[in-house]
């Protein structure tokens, strides 16, 4: 379903374990900054609503989404970390960027998820423009951060 019909933070709460002892990291995208604190926001407070509690995340900063693999990578290495959640916002321009991007830090995620043996988590939005970045940041659309947390929790319980 598209996530205009769709409020991303209505996720369903089955297969939810205890996570309050799980550390996870948080790497954000300083790009578009507006939309991945917000992000982050939402990310943050989800976890808090199932028992993490904050000094179990850490927060990891990186230039642009470009820079999300690397940046998980380091996290997902270490041997405390459970889960990575990645967030950005690439906004789709006139360049090419977009596409390179995208799929650098789509390809990049996967590869350290599966070499690491650990979820790493894609909550990086690829909207046309801001306002459809921000009705997914906390807007008319909900949370994509909610959304990309909930991911992260469920993971650890499978
Ligand atoms: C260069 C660039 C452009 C044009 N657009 C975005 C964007 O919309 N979102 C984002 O997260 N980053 C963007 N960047 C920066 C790249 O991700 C990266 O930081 C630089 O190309 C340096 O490697």
């Amino acid at each position: 379903m598209a996530s205009s019909q769709k409020n991303l933070s209505d996720y369903s709460e089955s297969n939810i374990t205890d996570v309050s002892s799980r550390k996870f990291a948080i790497v954000v995208s300083e790009w578009n900054e507006e939309v991945t604190e917000s992000l982050f926001s939402g990310a943050v407070e989800t976890l808090k609503n199932h028992g993490v509690p904050k000094e179990n995340i850490i927060r990891k900063n990186v230039p642009g989404s470009f820079e999300l693999s690397i940046g998980a990578q380091w996290m997902a290495e270490k041997k405390e970390i459970d889960a990575v959640i990645c967030i950005g916002c690439v906004i789709q321009g006139e360049t090419k960027h977009f596409d390179f991007i995208c799929d650098a830090v789509a390809n990049g995620i996967t590869n350290v998820s599966l070499k690491y043996n650990k979820p790493v988590i894609f909550g990086v939005l690829t909207p046309n423009n801001q306002k459809q970045a921000l009705d997914r940041a906390g807007g008319k659309h909900g949370n994509k951060g909610d959304e990309a947390a909930i991911t992260a929790v469920k993971m650890l319980g499978f």
